[in-house]
């Protein structure tokens, strides 16, 4: 029988908040701007929970070409200079349904809470969204080194809430985090559809349709 949760362990982008669209608009700015490729919504969803070096990669095998060193880390900044213009612009109001809510809900029966994101741009979010108090601690992009679905931000996340990974949920979107989850040994939630993902322990469209009870009774 599975250990009783404790830890809860929440991705960002896509999960708490709603930044998926705006690293979508950004990769989507530079892909037709450099390489005049059409960036589709199903394009992105690979790029979805993947660290910013590794979307570049996927970017230029899309494109068919190999950057020197300095024109590839240059298209990088470029991308993440547009995004942070959106992230500047977001309110509180783009904490995605549910989720302000649900971290509470979890808060309040004990459980502990941690964000583990691939995001070197969290803190800004966080700053912007206002939801950094829901959370014990906060593993992202600037602490770790290697990117989802290496199970690294997870089981960080894990020791700094003091919890072995066998009692920890993870919440993702993404199917890289999902992989993640499962290869540090802990269980999930998925935050989608069941047609784009798998290898998760339960799944919703939003943390809206998730309970304490039923994350109790995993
Ligand atoms: P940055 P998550 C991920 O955040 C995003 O899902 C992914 O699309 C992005 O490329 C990655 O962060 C890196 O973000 O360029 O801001 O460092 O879903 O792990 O919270
Ligand atoms: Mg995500």
């Amino acid at each position: 029988m599975s250990k009783q949760p404790q830890g809860m362990i929440f991705d960002l982008d896509g999960v708490l908040v709603d930044t998926a669209k705006y690293h979508y608009l950004a990769w989507r700015r530079l892909a037709a701007e450099r390489f005049d490729l059409d960036f589709t919504p199903e394009d992105n969803e690979q790029f979805k929970g993947v660290n910013r070096v590794a979307c570049m990669n996927i970017l230029c095998k899309m494109a068919g070409v190999t950057l020197p060193a300095e024109e590839f880390d240059a298209l990088a900044t470029k991308k993440n200079n547009w995004y942070i213009e959106y992230v500047k612009q977001m309110t509180p109001d783009e904490v995605l349904p549910g989720a302000r809510e649900f971290v509470q809900a979890c808060r309040g029966a004990g459980l502990k809470t941690a964000i583990a994101s691939a995001s070197k741009n969290c803190a800004l979010v966080l700053e912007r969204t206002g939801i950094a108090p829901l959370f014990d601690e906060v593993v992202d992009g600037t602490s770790v080194t290697r990117a989802k679905p290496d199970p690294e931000v997870f089981v960080t996340a894990a020791n700094r809430l003091g919890l072995p990974c066998d009692v920890c949920v993870v919440f993702e979107d993404a199917q890289a985090g999902l992989d993640g989850a499962a290869a540090g040994g802990m269980r999930s939630v998925a935050i989608g559809k069941p047609e784009d993902l798998t290898g998760y322990t339960l799944i919703a469209p939003s943390l809206a349709q998730v309970s304490v009870e039923q994350i109790k009774a995993m």
